[in-house]
């Protein structure tokens, strides 16, 4: 890297979320900090990539009055796209967040706003997400201040291939935080209910709706972490190979039958 550093910032909530317009001022100490994120809620998407249909790219300007690009695809589409050269020049660090609502254990593997990073580093470029605890936050004093010095310590150490941080920051004013927690996934039980509803024509659809999910405090984990009032920094790999049951699936031997 020579120079400042370039920060490409996205998120899932789209474009006009606080959380993203709070991400960018966290980072904009430390680089030149570029933003593009999707023009709709793409939360919970995954990292779902668009290939069949053409994809739509405007400039923006944020809240601040700030150039900024939309797509109308998905967060991993907007990271795709940059490291494709829709932007000139290289990326140091991607950073995706600020999550309106947390993305703890098992959630991650629904985040748009993880998948984002997960694509970052697809592309050989360090990144991490960060979420806040609350689906409608107006404090975003702790959450800033905890993406500078994560984002800090990234381009001060970098990572290593194939691996990202995932952080999640409690709901609670930055004067009540105590501090960092490094912290592995933990366990959600989600509260999904189907809706089945009839359409005005008496034709049924369906909606999932139900009650936020539930977490599982178990100690030295992220949702332990931030129910704690720490802010929760996992390491979470791309290689997703259960090691722990690599043995044991040799050992049972499949063979095709002659
Ligand atoms: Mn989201």
């Amino acid at each position: 890297m020579t120079g400042r550093p370039r920060i490409l910032v996205t998120n899932d909530d789209g474009i006009e979320s606080r959380g993203l317009l709070a991400l960018k001022q966290a980072l904009e100490p430390l680089g030149e900090v570029l933003v593009i994120a999707p023009e709709t809620n793409q939360s919970a998407v995954g990292h779902s990539r668009t290939m069949w249909r053409p994809l739509r790219v405007r400039e923006r300007s944020l809240a601040d009055g700030s150039p900024a690009w939309s797509i109308d695809g998905s967060p991993s589409d907007a990271v795709g796209l940059v490291f494709l050269g829709l932007l000139p020049g290289p990326i140091d660090l991607v950073a995706s967040g600020i999550n309106h609502g947390a993305n703890l254990g098992d959630d991650i593997t629904y985040s748009g706003t993880v998948s984002a990073a997960m694509e970052a580093v697809l592309n050989g470029c360090p990144a991490f997400a960060i979420s806040h605890d609350d689906f409608a936050p107006d404090d975003f004093e702790l959450a800033i201040a905890a993406a500078r010095v994560v984002a800090a310590a990234i381009l001060a150490r970098g990572l290593e291939p194939g691996q990202l941080l995932n952080v999640n920051v409690p709901a609670i004013p930055k004067a009540a935080c105590e501090g960092f927690e490094v912290a592995r996934l933990g366990k959600r039980t989600y509260q999904d209910e189907l809706i089945r509803r009839e359409d005005p024509r008496g034709v049924p659809y369906y909606w999932v709706g139900g009650s936020p999910p539930r977490g599982h405090a178990i100690p030295g984990t992220d949702v332990d972490a931030v129910a704690h009032n720490r802010v929760a920094v996992t390491p979470i790999q791309l290689d997703l190979t259960a090691d722990r049951f690599l043995e044991r699936l040799r050992g049972w031997e499949l063979t095709l039958d002659r």
